[in-house]
């Protein structure tokens, strides 16, 4: 039976497709405003997509990808201020903190959206860290002549990981936002 406690718990979003995990709560009120923060300082510049810009804008740790030149290659380390983030994503993840290569920090304005895309498959695993607003993050895949499609709400301060299928079989997309939100993704290596 439950207890009054568990009928008030954060639910998982019901449905969601193979490998994909979500954690409200991951951080802190007071951690988010701190992260929030220290982002005002960061070197924040267009995504650059084979020369198409958009209206994200991020900054990559540890490792950057060229989507112009198709590389990836190394980058200023992950800051000190982003370690403690890694670490509680890590334990989520159930994986190293190390094995969390790179640390790339989005910052979308209002209007600022992600298109349909997976991953590089240079990476591996990616576990996404939500800030300041909600978004909507959906998930396509493609079944005969459609798509199937899932969806749930990424509250601030939850954490998502795509491994498995939801990372090599399915596309994700966060349609644009209202108000500014920032996601710290971090990835493993393949
Ligand atoms: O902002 C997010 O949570 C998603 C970021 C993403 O899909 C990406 O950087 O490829």
């Amino acid at each position: 039976m439950s207890s009054q406690a568990d009928l008030f718990a954060p639910q998982p979003p019901p449905d969601l497709p193979e490998g994909l995990r979500y954690q409200p709560d991951l951080i802190t009120r007071d951690e988010e405003r701190d992260l929030a923060a220290r982002f005002e300082a960061l070197p924040f510049k267009p995504f650059e997509f084979h020369g198409y810009t958009g209206h994200r804008q991020v900054v990559s740790f540890g490792w950057r990808y060229d989507f112009g030149r198709r590389s990836l290659d190394p980058t200023t380390p992950i800051p000190d201020f982003l370690l403690p983030l890694r670490t509680k994503v890590a334990t989520f993840a159930g994986q190293a903190p190390e094995a969390f290569e790179q640390a790339l920090v989005s910052l979308y304005e209002p209007g600022a959206a992600i298109g349909w895309h997976r991953d590089r498959p240079e990476f591996g695993q990616v576990a996404g860290v939500s800030l300041l607003t909600p978004c909507r993050f959906r998930l396509r895949r493609k079944v005969g002549d459609g798509w199937e499609r899932r969806a749930f709400e990424a509250a601030p301060r939850s954490a998502y990981l795509l491994a498995g299928p939801s990372r090599t079989a399915w596309e994700h997309s966060i349609p644009a936002l209202e108000t500014r939100r920032y996601s710290v993704t971090f990835r493993t290596l393949a």
